[in-house]
């Protein structure tokens, strides 16, 4: 009732679907034109387990580059004729294999063997770092190095057929193993993916993210120190001959079409708002169990996970690896596109966030998994705007490209679970978090799609939204009702120049909650 703002329209957690909750029927594992499957299909559907699927090498630009590849050379000053790089690569390899005793020492002389351009550039102090903690703990590096490199080697038997690149403009899925990904793993921590090294503009792969993980091993410090425990605790895991990998993982890009992107479809949209859930305590990944759990990501997937960064998609990225191999295949994201990922497994358990991050403990992921063997995990990767300023958030041309982000990943295809989200853009990307919250309520509302909205500690966000969505639902405010409403706000901001007006109390003021207050206003 009017009479009551405090009173919240707010639905519970448990109000909100979940994968488990919706009724999806998923078809048997299909590859397509569009839909890459490094696993053989007819095997798998009937029942034969996991097997990869025979293929040949292509190098081409549509396609990863492989370090096994008969056209992966290696041009050495030493020898004036090229040798295959895969053939340097397994003879390294195959020496830290059979060696009594392996340091980090031993890893970096083998990858500056098949990297002899960046002697002197690598420096290898957080990997040597992390050997002197293991030391410390009593683990066995050495012996993990070894099994590590044992896995890289296995890549021309884990992944024969080609491994297209989901490249900008073009929506297209990838299916592989959780085996397969622990072998490319494998093979970035030995930095042997060519032509990855270099990301000046113009280069082959400048759009793509970096993958090998020369960067994660140098400078030592606290952040590097607890990103390689997250990362060696996995291939402890996934080297371990007792622990089976039975799944599958699926990448897909989507991009929205410009018949969606249009800023008149905002206007006339008379979707009203979804059901809301607000919590200032828990986490997206904790209490939006079972939800498309929204990663907040760099246009490049995974950000700075192999250098210093270690913000939300750093941790995200840490605490289930197998997202890592995303950069491999996975061009820029343009405005209008995302990247839904489905069925990757939690490894580990953290604490803290950016400085105070810690690697906890192991985790044993309960979570169950679909027809295609896959976790019922979804992650969606959509990248905000970095504002440098934050003036410049306060601008309709904006607010629509963060609008069209927000619905391209938010879109459904067919019945899908709710959304959880949070403070999207609002931390290392600047942005206004009441502006961020209203977006992606828009969003969600015309996706159809009920949001979790975690405020991650922020009790005053988490107040204002409650009150603002009550506010709009007891008005049957409209999707095209608050563009317009944002539209004028914007322009409030912009005349201010102080750019000082919060949104919630602008709404406030433009739907007076009571007949009292709109007198008032007249
Ligand atoms: N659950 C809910 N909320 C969270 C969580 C969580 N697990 N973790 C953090 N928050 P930020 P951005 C809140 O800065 O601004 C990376 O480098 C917390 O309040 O990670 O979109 C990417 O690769 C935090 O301040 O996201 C991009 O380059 C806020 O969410 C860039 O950062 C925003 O988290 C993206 O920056």
């Amino acid at each position: 009732c009017d009479s009551c703002p405090d009173l919240t329209l707010c639905c519970f957690l448990e109000d909100l679907k979940t994968i488990t909750k919706i009724k999806r029927i998923l078809g048997p594992l299909e590859f397509s034109s569009r839909h890459a499957v490094l696993i053989d299909v007819f095997t798998f559907n009937g029942a034969g387990g996991i097997v990869p699927q025979p293929g040949r090498d292509k190098w081409s630009s549509n396609y990863v580059k492989l370090p096994c590849s008969p056209s992966s050379v290696l041009y050495s000053n030493s020898t004036p004729k090229q040798e295959m790089r895969w053939s340097v690569i397994s003879k390294q390899l195959k020496r830290l294999v059979e060696k009594k005793t392996v340091n980090a020492e031993d890893v970096e002389k083998a990858i500056m063997k098949y990297n002899p351009k960046y002697r002197g550039q690598w420096s290898f102090d957080a990997l040597k770092e992390f050997v002197e903690w293991a030391a410390r703990m009593k683990i066995n590096v050495g012996g993990l190095f070894q099994k590590i490199a044992a896995l890289a080697l296995k890549l021309p038997e884990y992944v024969m057929k080609d491994i297209p690149l989901l490249q900008r403009g073009k929506a297209a899925s990838i299916t592989l193993s959780q085996v397969q990904i622990s072998c490319l793993l494998a093979n970035a921590f030995f930095c042997t993916f060519p032509h990855r090294n270099t990301t000046i503009s113009k280069s082959e792969y400048h759009n793509y993210p970096t993958i090998n993980f020369n960067r994660l091993f140098e400078d030592r410090s606290v952040r590097k120190l607890e990103k390689l425990k997250a990362i060696m605790h996995y291939f402890q895991v996934v080297t371990d001959d007792k622990i089976q990998l039975d799944g599958l993982v699926t990448f897909e890009r989507r991009c929205l079409p410009d018949t969606d992107t249009n800023v008149q479809i905002w206007k006339r949209c008379k979707e009203k708002m979804n059901m809301l859930y607000v919590s200032s305590y828990g986490t997206i990944e904790d209490e939006g169990i079972g939800m498309l759990q929204v990663d907040f990501a760099n246009s490049l997937l995974g950000g700075g996970v192999l250098s210093s960064g270690l913000v939300q998609e750093e941790i995200l990225f840490l605490v289930n690896p197998e997202l890592i191999v995303s950069r491999l295949f996975t061009e820029k994201l343009q405005d209008n596109e995302c990247v839904v990922v489905t069925g990757v497994q939690q490894f580990s358990t953290y604490s803290g966030f950016g400085d105070s991050f810690r690697w906890e403990r192991p985790y044993q992921d309960p979570t169950g998994r679909d027809r295609w063997a896959r976790r019922q995990r979804q992650i969606l990767a959509i990248d905000a705007l970095n504002f440098d300023h934050k003036w410049k958030q306060y601008n309709m041309r904006m607010v629509a490209r963060e609008l069209n982000k927000a619905y391209c990943g938010f879109k459904s295809q067919g019945e899908e679970p709710d959304i959880a989200t949070g403070k999207w853009g609002c931390g290392a990307f600047n942005g206004d978090s009441q502006l961020k919250a209203m977006i992606q309520l828009m969003a969600a509302a015309r996706a159809r799609r009920g949001l979790a909205f975690f405020t991650f500690s922020d009790e005053v966000l988490e107040h204002g939204l409650k009150q603002t969505y009550s506010l709009l639902r007891k008005k049957g405010t409209t999707v095209g009702e608050l563009f317009e409403l944002l539209v004028d706000y914007c322009a409030i901001q912009q005349a201010s120049g102080t750019f000082n007006v919060e949104l919630f109390d602008y709404i406030r003021t433009r739907l007076p909650s009571s007949d009292k207050l709109s007198k008032s206003l007249l």
